[in-house]
């Protein structure tokens, strides 16, 4: 069986922080108990793997693979996989389901005990093993348990979703990771009304998604705030009625301009960049009484946040975290896909280059220039 056996496939290899990815060939272990081993159609690029590239971690994650917005199908399956079979189209996840903890059992969470995904500048697989070894027998490490800058790779069943084979991958692998966090916010995690006015802190891949999310969720007013006076433009085919341009405003603080467009402060806030202070920014611009901020940014671990006291103990806002938009991959995925093909959700807008998975290195620049939204690249 062909699932014993070890693959040997062409990656493309993180081995220093900052420098080109090696397209290299590699081995790939067979899947274990409860693991399966797919082949990538293809895969995009998400922010979090041009971050986690640059920052300079401890060697003792070098050489690695990233990647972790895509599809494939499934290759071979290891013992007591009973969800999926070879030649199932799914999209990988990097945040688990596995169905069975305590967690994944309410509707109130979707952060799975089970494999608990912790934010730490590794982002090694669960038990920190590897399933990837180069020619000289060298591990490579995996990333947010994905790894799909690789033809090849493993991951536990708990991190696949079955998704219908008759969808495009180019449009179905974004619900792999940004679109799905960015929608989800909106959707899921803020449950934005019909009517609602909801500002936007930073408008990338993860902003516009949120914008789109919103404008599905029937908001009125969708506020885009960036320092980029072009990001109005594009943001308006995302459902961005507004803009407010964060650098030449002119009040002190941003939050002080949108307080006094809203009347008092928006529906919803959504920090898109990162940045305590700009959650700052956005709570201070929700309204009192019901108004939420939530935070889909990773700041630098350690960085503290900062909010006006009487802000928080007496004036009932809300302020949320919120990991893949709140959403159940399991649950939610096909749901997504269903939207986007009954032509609620937009799905075409998103991706903006397609290239071959050989340019990979071409992306990257193109992403860390903000040249793209998304830009998939096809095995
Ligand atoms: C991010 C979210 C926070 C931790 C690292 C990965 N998600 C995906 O890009
Ligand atoms: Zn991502």
């Amino acid at each position: 069986k062909s699932s014993h056996k070890p693959i040997r496939c062409k990656a493309a290899v993180s081995r220093k922080a900052g420098e080109p990815l090696v397209m290299e060939e590699i081995m790939v272990a067979p899947p274990q108990p409860f693991e399966v081993r797919i082949r990538i159609i293809c895969t995009a690029l998400c922010h979090s793997d041009v971050t986690f590239w640059k920052l300079q971690v401890p060697p003792a994650c070098f050489p690695r693979i990233l990647g972790h917005e895509a599809i494939g199908v499934v290759e071979s399956v290891g013992e007591n996989v009973k969800e999926v079979v070879e030649g199932d189209t799914v999209l990988p996840t990097f945040m688990p389901d596995c169905g069975d903890c305590v967690d994944c059992k309410s509707h109130k969470s979707n952060l799975c005990s089970k494999f608990p995904f912790k934010v730490s500048p590794w982002m090694p697989r669960y038990d920190n093993s590897s399933r990837f070894t180069d020619l000289n027998g060298e591990t490579l490490f995996h990333f947010l348990n994905v790894s799909s800058f690789s033809e090849y790779t493993v991951l536990d069943v708990a991190n696949v979703v079955k998704i219908d084979s008759s969808i495009p991958p180019s449009r179905a692998c974004l619900l792999s990771c940004g679109v799905s966090t960015g929608v989800g916010a909106a959707w899921e995690t803020a449950k934005v009304e019909k009517g609602s006015t909801v500002v936007i802190f930073g408008l990338g891949s993860i902003g516009l998604a949120v914008a789109e999310g919103a404008r599905l969720c029937g908001a009125s007013r969708i506020i885009g705030v960036d320092i980029n006076p072009t990001k109005f433009q594009v943001g308006q085919k995302f459902g961005v009625t507004e803009f407010v341009n964060s650098m030449t405003c002119e009040k002190n603080r941003v939050s002080e301009v949108i307080n006094e467009m809203t009347d008092g402060g928006a529906d919803y806030c959504f920090e898109c960049v990162g940045s305590s202070s700009l959650v700052q920014e956005a709570y201070a611009c929700c309204r009192q009484g019901w108004g939420k901020t939530i935070t889909l940014g990773v700041d630098k671990p350690g960085s503290q946040i900062c909010l006006d006291s009487f802000d928080v103990l007496h004036h009932g806002k809300i302020l949320m975290g919120s990991l893949f938009g709140g959403l159940k991959a399991k649950t939610h995925i096909p749901i997504l896909l269903k939207r986007y093909l009954s032509n609620e959700l937009e799905l075409d807008k998103f991706v903006t280059h397609e290239m071959k998975f050989e340019e990979i290195n071409d992306a990257f620049q193109l992403l860390l220039e903000g040249k793209c939204i998304r830009c998939v690249l096809w095995m």
